[in-house]
């Protein structure tokens, strides 16, 4: 009798995919309703195949505040797909704490480092709570560029808007987030940062990687802005720096205080203290 079977290595391609799949936001889903449709995940939305070895160990990551509602769709798509794709896999919600102004990339910085404490993780998805994939051969994994996953939305008309587009869904490897010392981490409000981010990969001679505009459809909730996320009208004025900003606005200078570390069983959930933005750093 042998306790530890060896594992063989997943397959590159997993046999469980069913292509497209409908997408619908009408009938709202409960926690414990997904908890019962994924038997198979462990605390804190945890999973690994048990069949075979996964071929990566990704941290999807969600930066968060008041979004219950659209965290729940996420998640019942979600999880099923992660599993069909035979990953070895860990979802956190990187939830603002208090009602400063909202900063999506600095959240992202903060999930990759908090994932890292907990799980020798490679791959990191930087997910939108509220955009769904419609088509599970599109992997939520990282190849040997960074990857752009949603590529095709419907609030687009299932189109890339513009081509340096990188905000949705998208996924680096760790090698591929330090090259670039991660997100700015001074984008408070809305927009920009994910432009800053595609800046940073091609001043650092990458680009992004894309699957086709079948495969990459995806849906997002509709939604209105939320408050406290405001238009960032100094957004242009800050990309303009980015080539020399992003050597000093990045992992190694972000600051933050955990508020709470909670583990939902379908999620690991830190909420954070990010700060406030510094007045007049950028004019
Ligand atoms: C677009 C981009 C997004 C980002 C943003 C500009 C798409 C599909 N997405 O999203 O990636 O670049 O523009 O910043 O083009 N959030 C909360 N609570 C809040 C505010 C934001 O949870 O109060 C999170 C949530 O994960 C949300 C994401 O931040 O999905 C982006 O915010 P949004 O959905 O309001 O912005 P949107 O749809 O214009
Ligand atoms: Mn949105």
């Amino acid at each position: 009798m042998s306790e530890s079977k060896q594992l063989n290595e997943c397959p590159d391609s997993s046999p469980l995919l069913v292509g497209p799949f409908r997408v619908e936001f009408s009938t709202p889903v409960t926690l414990e309703s997904v908890r019962m449709e994924n038997p198979h995940l462990q605390e804190g939305g945890r999973y690994k195949p048990d069949d075979c070895t996964a071929l990566q160990k990704v941290a999807v990551i969600i930066p968060f505040r008041n979004r219950d509602e659209h965290l729940r769709f996420w998640l019942h798509y979600l999880h099923p797909l992660l599993q069909r794709q035979q990953l070895d896999y860990g979802v956190y919600v990187i939830n603002q704490d208090g009602d400063s102004m909202f900063n999506r990339a600095k959240l992202m910085n903060i999930g990759y480092t908090e994932a890292l404490k907990e799980y020798d993780y490679d791959c990191f998805v930087f997910s939108d709570v509220d955009i769904i994939p419609m088509d599970d051969r599109n992997l939520y994994r990282c190849f040997s560029q960074p990857r752009h996953l949603s590529v095709s939305m419907d609030k687009f008309g299932f189109k890339l808007p513009y081509s340096q587009y990188f905000g949705g869904v998208c996924s680096l490897s760790k090698e591929q987030i330090l090259k670039i010392n991660g997100f700015p981490n001074t984008y408070w409000g809305w927009g920009g940062e994910d432009d800053d981010i595609f800046e940073r990969l091609y001043n650092r001679a990458m680009f992004s990687s894309r699957p086709n505009d079948i495969v990459g459809r995806f849906r997002m909730i509709p939604h209105m802005r939320d408050r406290n996320n405001n238009e960032n009208d100094r957004r242009f004025k800050r990309r303009a720096h980015t080539r020399t900003l992003m050597d000093k606005d990045g992992l190694n200078s972000l600051k933050y205080k955990i508020v709470a570390k909670e583990k939902h069983f379908l999620f690991t959930k830190i909420t954070v203290d990010v700060g406030e933005p510094i007045k007049n750093t950028i004019k």
